[in-house]
């Protein structure tokens, strides 16, 4: 029988590639979608279905992780074989905007799963994915940033962050389950949500191009990024909850830019000069910055076999390629 697998988040990013690359190998993929006023499922419209019948195997399920009912109903009603926890408001700079909504979903909200799986009584079985963050070092303790370097968190996102991940471990030591959480350092792609920094980068510099677009308004351009694949980065998650024992894993390339790194990376791809562009913005500065991030994945290399193959030079060419191919 197929394995189960359900991801919250199925509609972001990640969840769009997880949920691809787990149909590839013969899963039955659920998603947790949360309501709107208007449909956002265009990164997992080309798996095509859910609603539709279309693919059995891709089924999607209202909830939120702000409703703890939603979630044990849910579990209780599956019975998946492994969770993916990718839902999050996930970007930083909002989350200082509406820090107890992201306390809520981002860290909470992890609770809220991990306490359904022990109250749907699955927790002898299931595995669990929980997906923290590099922002989790902020301001750096130690470089590179290993599975074993101090938390310093510099944003509500990233203190939930922590919350969650802790909260990982003990439900782990507590009840004996198998959960995992993966320390993902920058990861973009062509769906990378438009307000991160490097698609909003990839569309300016394509738009710029074409004539569509003048200029480009930015923040902080001196913050140094590890930016990773995200495509690559999925099949790290779905290989921690393949191992005989569950553990923490950074997931990074090891290697670090700037923004202007990028920006001359992408605006170069396409014969431009940034500097022509971008202007700077004050709105799009943080209270507090996360200046450094590099990731030591040598322990994600040895016990998992895994390893990055894209690059910041390769990774900006194909989301100003993509970017590029839509606008024709
Ligand atoms: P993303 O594109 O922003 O996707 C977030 C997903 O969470 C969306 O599907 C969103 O649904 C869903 N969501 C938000 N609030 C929810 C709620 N209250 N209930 C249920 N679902 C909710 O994020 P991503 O880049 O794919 O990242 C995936 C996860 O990895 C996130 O937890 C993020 O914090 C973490 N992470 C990301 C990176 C990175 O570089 N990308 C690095 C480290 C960790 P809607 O479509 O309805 O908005
Ligand atoms: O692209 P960003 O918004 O990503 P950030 O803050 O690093 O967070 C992302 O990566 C985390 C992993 O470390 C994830 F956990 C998190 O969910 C998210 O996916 O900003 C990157 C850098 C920052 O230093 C920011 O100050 O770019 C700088 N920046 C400069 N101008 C800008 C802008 N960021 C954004 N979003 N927009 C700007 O105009």
């Amino acid at each position: 029988m197929a394995k189960k697998a359900l991801i919250t988040g199925i509609t972001g990013q990640d969840g769009s590639y997880l949920a691809e690359f787990l149909l590839e190998k013969g899963y039955e993929v659920h998603g947790l979608v949360r309501r709107a006023s208007t449909l956002n499922r265009a990164r997992i419209d080309h798996l095509q279905g859910f609603e539709h019948g279309e693919n059995p195997r891709l089924i999607l399920h209202y909830g939120d992780l702000a409703d703890s009912v939603s979630l044990v109903k849910l579990l209780y009603s599956l019975q998946p074989d492994e969770i993916y926890n990718l839902a999050a408001q996930s970007h930083v700079r909002v989350s200082f905007d509406i820090p107890e909504y992201t306390s809520d979903v981002t860290g909470v909200g992890a609770g809220r799963i991990l306490e359904a799986i022990i109250e749907s009584g699955i927790g002898k079985k299931v595995r669990f994915y929980q997906a923290s963050s590099s922002e989790m070092f902020g301001k750096v303790q130690a470089v590179p940033q290993t599975e074993t370097t101090p938390f310093y968190p510099r944003s509500p996102y990233g203190c939930a962050k922590v919350f969650a991940h802790w909260l990982t471990v003990n439900y782990r030591e507590s009840y004996n389950l198998f959960a995992c959480s993966g320390i993902l350092f920058n990861h973009e792609s062509p769906r990378r949500g438009e307000s991160f920094v490097t698609r909003k980068i990839s569309i300016a510099a394509a738009r710029i191009k074409k004539g569509l677009q003048k200029e480009l308004y930015l923040g902080n351009l001196d913050a140094k990024r590890d930016w990773g694949y995200a495509k690559e980065y999925v099949e790290g998650m779905w290989l921690m909850l393949q191992q005989d024992k569950p553990d923490d894993y950074v997931l990074a390339t090891n290697e670090t830019h700037t923004i202007e790194d990028f920006l001359s990376a992408a605006f170069g791809h396409l014969d431009l000069d940034w500097r022509d562009y971008v202007k700077f913005d004050s709105r799009y500065l943080r209270p507090a910055e996360v200046d450094l991030l590099i990731g030591d994945y040598s322990k994600a290399k040895r016990a998992l076999g895994w390893e990055p193959q894209t690059r910041m030079h390769g990774l900006a060419k194909l989301m100003v390629d993509a970017d590029l191919a839509a606008l024709r």
